[in-house]
């Protein structure tokens, strides 16, 4: 007894020295964790093409089949959510294009880095750096500037034309050049950019750009092999949205239904930000009713659900299309593809992937909110969570270090065993009513009989 409560004593001492260890910076043996997106790779791709190198990579891993991501469905917007759990209401990063009120200031992709747009949430990178350890990005957005006073470590500045092959190679250069870099980050273009140019229906094109993204997966699963890097390190491989047909026949034209002199355009399609130059009904009573496949919100009823509401950077007014369809002022369908709209709808969704020590093997989940990702992600790098809208326990067993049990296991164990019990049950009552039933008139006398041979009795 006193053996096994010593035992018990020292285990919780060793958990306990374990767990301070994981926070401290100096940690030499914590392993990094890479964070790979390639923007706009809808889930179902995964379905519909073919991706040896992918498919190598979570057979040996996790695969998560969708991820419903944030409104709204941008590049901008999703990706500061992957790094801090928020939805944008609360981050900051509305759209790709915004305007604040307050200050004047004007926020476009082109135009990010003024750290004002940023500092109202705290990026993983930066969590990372003030924990003690280095982090380093390729391209991933908001990495090339200041947040809260910290860019990573090691990054480079956002150059569409720096080929994935050159992204890669700084990556696993500093990786494995600083062994105090825990986390890096890396971002690739495609198969958004095609699926905005040709639409995600022209299979030709998609077919083409999907077999460079499995290529570029394989090359990356290449380098840290030879790096040394592999089956030590933790990726994730991720995407911010999807992807869905638009087309000429599906255009909403604003000039049908309102003046352009009535109100300033800050967002326009999927999502429509617009400011009402003068009283702001009229304005939104024409838009209402413009056309079937556009709903207009004035800022206080935009939906709960799209967790879009609660910032200064939000205009008075929203408009958001249906799956598909394109919002202009006038004239031509801008893109073939796109992305932005509503969250709930699966062509928006992206997929994940994961591989390495942390992460189960051979291990499927059908879904989780793509807020869930940063605290699995801090607690993989044993640093604390900001406060958050994602929640550890959606993708806690997707890590070894877990004990869950597939519900589908449990659920067949619970009914196998229902079924083995209600059988024996049944046999038994059989088995007992074929002996008692025609023996019922003789019981007695086989009673007596007993008693008769009970050599106790003689
Ligand atoms: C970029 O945005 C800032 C405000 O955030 C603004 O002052 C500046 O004029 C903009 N620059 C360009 C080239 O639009
Ligand atoms: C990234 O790698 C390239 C070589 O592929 C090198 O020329 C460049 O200097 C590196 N950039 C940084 C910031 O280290
Ligand atoms: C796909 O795009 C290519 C290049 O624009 C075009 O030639 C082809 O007709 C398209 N295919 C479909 C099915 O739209
Ligand atoms: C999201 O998280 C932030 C930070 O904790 C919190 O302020 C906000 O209310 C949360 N949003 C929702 C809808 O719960
Ligand atoms: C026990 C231990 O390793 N403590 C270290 C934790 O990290 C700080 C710096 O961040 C060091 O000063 C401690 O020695
Ligand atoms: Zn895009």
């Amino acid at each position: 007894m006193h053996i096994k409560a010593f035992l018990i004593l020292l285990a919780t001492c060793y958990q306990s020295a374990i767990s301070l260890n994981a926070g401290n910076g100096t940690q030499k043996d914590l392993s990094p964790l890479l964070l790979v997106s390639f923007d706009g790779f809808r889930a179902d791709y995964l379905k519909n093409y073919s991706f040896p190198n992918l498919q190598k990579f979570f057979s040996d891993g996790v695969h998560i089949e969708h991820l419903t991501n944030v409104f709204i469905t941008k590049t901008f917007p999703n990706h500061y959510s992957l790094a801090t759990g928020l939805y944008a209401e609360s981050h900051g990063i509305l759209a790709s294009r915004m305007y604040d009120p307050s200050t004047k200031k004007v926020f476009s992709i082109q135009n990010d880095s003024d750290p004002f747009w940023w500092n109202e949430a705290t990026p993983i990178w930066v969590s990372v750096e003030e924990q003690g350890y280095k982090s380093a990005a390729a391209m991933w957005p908001g990495t090339d500037l200041m947040i809260q006073n910290h860019t990573p470590t090691y990054f480079l500045k956002y150059d569409y034309k720096v080929s994935f092959r050159e992204r890669l190679g700084n990556i696993t250069k500093w990786l494995t050049e600083d062994e105090s870099v825990k986390f890096a980050t890396l971002y690739w273009e495609e198969p958004d950019h095609t699926g905005h140019t040709f639409g995600p229906e022209n299979t030709t094109e998609m077919r083409k750009a999907l077999k460079e993204v499995d290529e570029n997966i394989g090359l990356l699963m290449q380098q840290l092999n030879e790096t040394g890097l592999w089956g030590r390190i933790n990726v994730i491989i991720t995407s911010d949205h999807g992807m869905v047909q638009c087309s000429q026949d599906r255009l909403i034209k604003l000039d049908q239904c309102i003046n352009r002199s009535s109100y300033t355009v800050v967002d326009l399609t999927p999502v429509g930000a617009i400011i009402p130059l003068s009283e702001p009904s009229a304005l939104y009573k024409n838009l209402s009713k413009c056309h079937p496949h556009m709903k207009a919100y004035l800022k206080n009823d935009i939906p709960d659900k799209l967790h879009y509401r609660n910032n200064e950077r939000i205009q008075p007014i929203i408009l958001v299309a249906d799956e598909g369809w394109t919002i202009v002022q006038q004239g031509n369908l801008p893109r073939l593809g796109d992305h932005g709209y509503d969250n709930s709808l699966r062509s928006m969704h992206p997929f994940l992937a994961a591989h390495g020590p942390a992460f189960r093997k051979g291990y499927r989940m059908e879904s989780i909110n793509s807020v869930d990702l940063y605290p699995l992600m801090c607690h993989i790098l044993g640093i604390s969570e900001k406060p958050n809208n994602g929640s550890y326990s959606h993708i806690r067993c997707a890590l070894v270090s877990e004990k869950c049990t597939d519900l589908a296991v449990v659920v067949g164990i619970v009914i196998g065993v229902f079924i083995v019990l209600t059988t024996i049950t049944f046999l038994f009552r059989l088995m007992k009513n074929r002996e008692l039933s025609p023996s019922r008139p003789f019981a007695r006398l086989e009673l007596q009989e007993d008693d008769d041979d009970d050599p106790l009795l003689e």
